[in-house]
């Protein structure tokens, strides 16, 4: 008998899957508000799902982690206070606190319990967690924002799910407009915002709701994630004020002392080159209604 498991997470509108070989199940838990699996699998180290979904796996988290951090934070002329909505592996925490420009790293994560098995089956993810500089909040992301007084980030990551359940409100034009409003002058936000290939729709939607609360410029970064549905992602950056064309990592100054695996300035430039279908849809005026 053929006892190889594997774990597959099947994208069911796009009749496409992706699948990974695993060698066993590690963890397993009802959370409050979602299901929680850790597999070992045989090539991709350690597997997180998230309600079936693949959240990070050892081997490829880091493209993304350093594509939703790096860009925005090399952005901002002086990145002091970051705020990190969702996050709860702390992959992005972890890039974040890489530039020590930050003072303050406080992450808002629904639910406490994606962090504490992530401490335990990720502590790579979780080595900055005793950073004197970041603080935790195990609290609703959207709330949070609409308590924050004006003014009171230089760059808001949103490092959430897709958008069905509770992270749909994170792709919603009054979460945008909070985050428009808590950010500082020059503030920048940046959150993930899916694939280029399946949902394009989900793309515009997110540019079209940037631009209507009042943001001066929007670009996508797109980049490789192999676990991810069509395995091609993006994120998306809003500057408040500004044109999101300084990339501080230009100035080796500002660059050398920072490692990363995937980020470099040049991918962060070339990274903001679209395919022709991409932009086009990204120009389209939205319908007068
Ligand atoms: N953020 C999840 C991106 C969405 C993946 N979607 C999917 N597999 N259907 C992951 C959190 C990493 N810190």
């Amino acid at each position: 008998m053929d006892s190889t498991q594997w774990f597959t997470e099947e994208w069911a509108e796009q009749g496409s899957a992706i699948s990974l070989k695993t060698v066993q199940i590690l963890h397993s838990e009802q959370s409050p508000f979602q299901r929680i699996d850790i597999w070992e699998t045989e090539t991709f180290g350690t597997l997180m799902t998230l309600d079936g979904l693949v959240m990070v796996t050892s081997r490829d988290n880091f493209i993304y982690h350093e594509m939703l951090s790096h860009p925005a934070l090399y952005a901002h002329e002086n990145p002091q206070s970051v705020l990190i909505i969702g996050g709860g592996d702390c992959g992005t925490l972890r890039e974040v606190l890489r530039h020590k420009e930050v003072q303050h790293a406080v992450q808002v994560e629904l639910d406490e319990r994606v962090t504490r098995v992530a401490e335990i089956y990720f502590p790579e993810l979780c080595a900055s967690n005793h950073d004197p500089r970041a603080r935790f909040h195990f609290l609703d992301g959207i709330q949070w924002l609409k308590d924050a007084p004006d003014e009171s980030y230089d760059v808001i990551l949103i490092d959430s799910t897709d958008p069905v359940g509770p992270a749909e409100g994170l792709f919603a034009e009054e979460f945008y407009a909070q985050c428009h409003r808590a950010l500082r002058v020059g503030g920048v936000l940046a959150g993930q915002t899916e694939s280029p290939l399946f949902h394009l729709p989900i793309l515009q939607r997110v540019h079209r709701s940037l631009k209507a609360v009042g943001f001066a410029a929007i670009k996508t970064l797109q980049f490789p994630q192999c676990t991810y549905p069509s395995g091609w992602w993006s994120v998306t950056m809003a500057q408040k004020s500004g044109d999101l064309q300084l990339i501080r990592s230009e100035n080796p100054a500002h660059w050398n002392d920072i490692e990363t695996r995937y980020y470099t300035p040049e991918i962060h430039r070339a990274a903001m080159a679209l395919p022709r279908y991409v932009t086009r849809v990204l120009a389209e005026q939205p319908p007068t209604t």
